[in-house]
């Protein structure tokens, strides 16, 4: 069953501790200057923009601060908020777009959607857009940024087990995620992708096979088991020439025209239930140009487009 909501709730997620470089603070407020609302309104959606959630005034943990998870306390106390408004918004009916923020504001806004379809009866998948896989633990990291754990987190690997506090541990399994455009993995990390069989589609895949292809075969595995998908778009997915906005860049990104593609296809597929797009430093950007290429990609995620276009016959997906 595909699932079109006519309305979108945007929340700004304003987090930016998770990563070294600072400034995607202003992520949120960059992508409302570069028109995000406005532009899904003319695409005939109801738009509520939330604001900014602000981060919980009387913080209470009673769980150990691990080793090697920087600023644990706080992004914990964000986290545990950020999932109770995900679970909220999403409940509601509406599709959410988070808007960080660093990628560690994953960890509540898919584990709040999460709650809210297996409660449906209808389990979430992930799409990790990005160049790194994010699936450090407090074991394996090298930086202790804890953006670069998030997806690791939310499969329930060991490490910060007390993170949400009594919420189980694991918001998805491992088969249910796909982790996409990676060109950036730490040895250790790597190494507990391929013992937990993650799907990974990293940039030699892309180059030989293209994306349509590849993408087609995410939203197979989704629609083959009734899911719903999460779209989780951090911004160096995209190549640092078309997206220069970020913290992490990294050279042979996806292209302008591979990003609106992937946008486009996932849109037709009706299947995605929610958006984080993460990572934008509008500190580092270039007169907002990454600001202004997400919102149309997220536009591109809604619908637009030049022509009215059916899926072509020809995109035959080769056998695994
Ligand atoms: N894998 C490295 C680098 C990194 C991950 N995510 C981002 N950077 N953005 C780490 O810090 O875990
Ligand atoms: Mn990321
Ligand atoms: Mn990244």
């Amino acid at each position: 069953q595909p699932f079109r909501p006519n309305r979108i709730a945007l929340l700004g997620a304003p987090v930016e501790i998770g990563a070294s470089q600072l400034g995607t603070l202003m992520g949120p407020d960059a992508m409302r200057t570069a028109g995000l609302k406005p532009l899904l309104e003319e695409l005939g959606f109801a738009v509520e923009d939330h604001g900014n959630l602000a981060p919980p005034k009387n913080p209470m943990s009673h769980d150990a601060v691990p080793a090697n998870a920087k600023h644990y306390r706080e992004i914990q106390a964000y986290v545990q908020a950020l999932s109770a408004k995900a679970h909220v918004l999403a409940a509601s009916g509406a599709l959410p777009i988070f808007i960080g923020g660093d990628h560690s504001l994953s960890m509540g806004s898919v584990n709040g959607v999460a709650r809210h379809w297996h409660a449906q009866g209808r389990e979430l998948f992930v799409l990790w857009l990005d160049a790194h896989a994010d699936y450090n633990t407090p074991e394996t990291t090298i930086t202790g940024n804890m953006h670069g754990m998030s997806a690791a987190f939310l499969c329930g690997e060991p490490g910060l087990d007390g993170l949400l506090g009594e919420e189980p541990r694991a918001s998805i399994t491992t088969d249910r995620l796909d982790l996409f455009g990676i060109r950036s993995i730490d040895k250790l990390e790597k190494e507990l992708v391929k013992q937990r069989g993650i799907s990974l589609i990293d940039m030699r895949q892309i180059d030989e096979f293209g994306v349509g292809v590849l993408i087609r075969r995410v939203i197979d595995r989704v629609k083959a088991r009734n899911g719903v998908l999460h779209v989780s778009l951090d911004v160096d997915f995209l190549d640092p020439i078309t997206a220069p906005g970020v913290g992490t860049m990294v050279h042979g990104g996806a292209t302008y025209r591979e990003a609106h593609l992937i946008m486009e296809v996932l849109h037709d597929s009706g299947l995605m239930c929610s958006l984080d797009v993460v990572e934008l430093n509008p500190f580092l950007d270039e007169r907002g140009r990454t600001a202004r290429v997400m919102v149309e990609l997220v536009g591109s995620l809604f619908g637009q487009q030049i022509t009215d276009r059916p899926t072509p016959t020809n995109a035959i997906i080769p056998a695994e």
